[in-house]
């Protein structure tokens, strides 16, 4: 019996959560309830898309987005874990941790009225040790209700505190970059990943001009991204995460990256749920912390 075959057995709710076969051959989890529907891949443990009914895709997936063993997903909600950003002391380790770029074990599926729920996890191994020197649980658990919910929890299983940078690194579907605004974190302080982490503050909506690759620092309020060609706003609100980084690529970056297209800048944005810079989270033995997005669609 296939993978798939044995995951739907074991799992599967027909009709309601199924598990698929989806691009390179990956197992996908597909999840419909009666307002919409979601797909996570057990690679990565990686929200690939949110499709609320009669509302274009609120997830963006790059068309040359890659799914291999041991590659990273260029779209949906990539898992950025146990470091944001490069390495902090080691540029060989791969960008954004590695959590992204294994196979997760699914825990568990439940039914309930119009709620789906799948829970994922990833735990330490030979590999991971050898990249990362400690023992942990990491849980996925993804929420289909009237929104999208999206709980990445952290569970120290050794003996030795560890320090983690984390994200939620959502990459949302848009009209146009020209047409969008992003509220929520007027007046708040950011590190230009651009300008050397310069520290500098945001004055009203965040407008899209050029590349913008921002640390949003001691905020834990809600974003809105307003979108007048889909005629909707989205709201990410988020929980145990004190920034929050927005990024688009722009043209030259777009061009540099082989599994992004040269246009495709135009049809996105990042709006990341994280702990990232200085909102670091340090994990003693037998201790965790969950870091939480909710992503919801209203109209404008
Ligand atoms: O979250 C913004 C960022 O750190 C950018 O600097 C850019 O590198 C992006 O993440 C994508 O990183 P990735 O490793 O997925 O190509």
């Amino acid at each position: 019996m296939s993978d798939v075959a044995q995951l739907n057995a074991q799992f599967g709710v027909p009709g309601r959560v199924m598990f698929v076969e989806g691009r390179g051959g990956l197992p996908v989890v597909e999840m419909v309830n009666g307002v919409g529907k979601t797909a996570v891949s057990l690679h990565g443990g990686h929200v690939l898309s949110y499709e609320p009914n009669d509302q274009a895709p609120v997830l963006w997936m790059s068309q040359l987005a890659e799914f291999a063993p041991g590659k990273a997903i260029r779209g949906g909600i990539p898992v950025i874990w146990p470091w944001f950003g490069s390495h902090p002391s080691d540029s060989s380790k791969p960008s954004h941790g590695f959590a992204r770029r294994q196979l997760w074990t699914v825990q568990g599926v439940e039914v309930s009225g119009d709620r789906r729920r799948l829970t994922l996890s990833l735990s330490d191994s030979p590999e991971s040790r050898a990249v990362w020197p400690y023992h942990f649980l990491l849980t996925l658990q993804v929420t289909l209700d009237t929104a999208l919910h999206v709980e990445l929890a952290t569970s120290n299983t050794g003996r030795t505190p560890f320090v983690i940078t984390q994200a939620l690194h959502s990459y949302f579907a848009v009209s146009h970059i020209d047409n969008i605004a992003i509220t929520g974190l007027e007046q708040c302080a950011y590190l230009d990943q651009l300008d050397e982490m310069r520290r500098k503050r945001q004055l009203g909506a965040i407008t899209f001009a050029e590349e913008v690759d921002r640390i949003y620092i001691e905020t834990t309020g809600d974003c809105v991204l307003d979108d007048p060609g889909l005629n909707r706003k989205v709201r990410v609100a988020k929980r145990g995460s004190g920034s929050t980084v927005v990024w688009n690529p722009w043209v030259d970056k777009a061009q540099r990256m082989a599994d992004f297209g040269n246009d495709e800048y135009q049809e996105m944005v990042c709006i990341e749920t994280t702990n990232a810079a200085d909102d670091q989270v340090t994990i003693l033995p037998g201790e965790g912390h969950r870091l939480t997005a909710v992503i919801s669609v209203e109209p404008r």
